[in-house]
């Protein structure tokens, strides 16, 4: 349309230009004053990046000073990210930060610049580059995502307060220096288990927010077990109008309407977090078997399930045509709702089928996966089924799946390792001496060091370093209950998988690591984040 109307076009185009001429009049002015009142240090050194850059080079002689004028300036597809940058600023220091959009920047603005222009090639498609000067902060990237995290980093080298939601008194220093950040892995997820213990929206978007302050991408979330199916399904309302209404130790449960879920969707978009929706068959399906007397062989619906561990019988029937119209609904319905690659289908402990019957019905579910346009994601266990090429797995376990994983792997499928003995984030931090700390102890005890002492190409023998997509921390609900715990055994292990997936394999060093993840304790208590203070860091004082 506005190219048909040319008088429309410049109309459009006249109100940046003359703003970011004003703008740039006025801004040096500001930043010079600024620059030249400043004399003390930051409080945040360069270097203090979780998960560790691919470079940094400090500038101790110079910082960049946050101040009443310092403009956001953004390449015009990166104006989202230069809005969520000016409202992480605004609250704490007051300052209005306009976010000015301009086609192309000649040279640096004085102010904040993210530009999807000029970035090292090295970068690739998720990393970026930060420069700080007196003058000026720069991100560089080749998309969006790279500027996103370049903004991630830079909330971490402003002073924690920026977090508080309250006016706080400056100064807001940035350190000098120079940066250069990519990913190892394509695949950085987190899980979250919705199913055992309901998790509101808000929550939800809470823990988008958080976890990506680490540059995690994937969201991966339980969304049915035994316990509770939590996302309705049109043409199935009992799904959740009886399978949702309660949880493990018998709560009043809870599920997302389709809109909800969109809205998740949409907040995890705008924090480039890909959502991976599991939802979890044949076993673990006692919700749906209690919802639909007629998915059971026997016609006969079992009751809701609210104790842990796993149902009496909670196995899809495999034998009924109605199973798979049930799936070919469901799947299909979450493959219109996610923009992301993967359905996960679960596919895990499954002890009641033989072997023929699990792989068939596997392939058949994959089958339906594929003809919604999705790939095929589940635990290791769906490996021993399904077309390797078409399938990722994610590796959990030490059992007799691993040679099978291992095999996949050697096929063409991709492997998200979870190996349970690190990144299970529901086991205990130490070991079950009163008074009782939260969690499970099955995978043993998982300490920050534990949870950061492993690399994905070294879990298992065979695997090709291709094969590897990534890593995911996952999150069972089956003992933890409100989101304060969440956060509790959330931090700080899931930034040390996020190292993990992130930084080369070169960096891995826990000195390093600890004392980067112990200045972002003042920090998580700004963003209001319930951390476990691991004795083994050196946590500043007051954090
Ligand atoms: C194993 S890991 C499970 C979950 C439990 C978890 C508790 C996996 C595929 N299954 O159903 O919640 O242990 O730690």
């Amino acid at each position: 349309m506005t190219a048909r109307n040319p008088r429309r076009l410049r109309g459009r185009a006249a109100p940046w230009l003359v703003l970011a001429s004003i703008v740039a009049l006025l801004v040096p002015a500001l930043n010079a004053s600024a620059a030249g009142t400043t004399t003390a240090a930051p409080s945040n050194i360069l270097q203090d990046i979780v998960p560790a850059p691919v470079v940094v080079t400090a500038n101790t002689a110079v910082s960049y000073q946050l101040n009443p004028g310092t403009v956001v300036f953004t390449s015009p597809a990166a104006r989202p990210v230069g809005d969520y940058l000016a409202g992480l600023v605004r609250p704490a220091t007051g300052f209005v930060v306009p976010v000015v959009s301009i086609p192309a920047i000649p040279e640096a603005l004085p102010g904040i610049s993210l530009l999807l222009q000029g970035a090292d090639p090295s970068v690739g498609t998720e990393g970026y580059q930060l420069d700080v000067t007196a003058r000026t902060v720069v991100i560089r990237a080749n998309t969006a995502a790279g500027l996103f995290y370049g903004v991630q980093t830079l909330r971490q080298i402003l002073p924690a307060k920026l977090a508080d939601r309250t006016r706080q008194p400056g100064p807001w220093l940035v350190p000098g220096g120079h940066v250069l950040d990519f990913p190892r892995y394509g695949h950085r997820g987190a899980m979250l288990d919705v199913a055992r213990h309901f998790m509101s929206v808000a929550d939800v978007k809470r823990y988008i927010d958080e976890i990506s302050l680490y540059k995690v991408n994937y969201l991966h979330l339980h969304l049915t077990d035994d316990q509770g199916w939590r996302l309705a399904i049109n043409g199935w309302p009992r799904l959740t109008s009886f399978g949702g209404t309660t949880g493990e130790g018998g709560g009043p449960g809870g599920f997302y309407t389709q809109d909800q879920f969109r809205d998740i969707i949409a907040y995890a978009q705008a924090h480039f977090v890909t959502i991976v929706p599991e939802v979890d068959v044949p076993a673990h399906s006692d919700a749906a078997l209690a919802s639909y007397a007629q998915l059971n062989c026997d016609g006969v619906a079992p009751p809701l399930y609210t104790d842990i561990g796993t149902a009496p019988n909670d196995t899809l029937c495999v034998d009924k045509a109605i199973t798979f119209q049930f799936l070919n609904d469901v799947i299909g319905q979450i493959a219109a709702l996610t923009p992301g690659p993967y359905v996960d289908i679960g596919g895990d402990e499954v002890s009641t089928l033989t072997t023929d019957q699990y792989t068939a019905f596997l392939q058949h579910v994959q089958k339906i996966v594929v003809a919604h346009g999705k790939k095929l994601m589940g635990w290791a266990e769906a490996l021993t089924a399904t077309t390797p090429a078409d399938s990722t797995g994610q590796f959990w376990i030490y059992d007799s799946t691993k040679a099978q994983v291992v095999a996949a792997s050697q096929q063409g499928a991709q492997i998200v390792m979870s190996p349970c003995i690190f990144t299970y984030l529901d086991q205990k931090y130490a070991p079950n001496t009163p008074p009782d700390p939260l969690g499970l102890e099955w995978a043993g005890d998982i300490n920050t060091q534990t949870a950061y002492g492993w690399d994905p190409t070294q879990v298992l023998a065979g695997v090709p370093d291709t094969a590897i997509s990534g890593v995911e921390a996952p999150l069972w609900t089956d003992v933890v209950t409100t989101f304060a715990q969440v956060q509790q055994m959330t931090f700080p292990r899931l930034p040390a998988i996020a190292e993990i997936g992130w930084s080369t394999a070169d960096s891995h060093d826990w000195t390093s690591f600890s004392q980067r993840l112990a200045n972002q304790g003042p920090l998580w208590k700004s963003m209001g984040i319930n951390y476990y203070q691991d004795p083994d860091v050196a946590w500043p004082a007051g954090s």
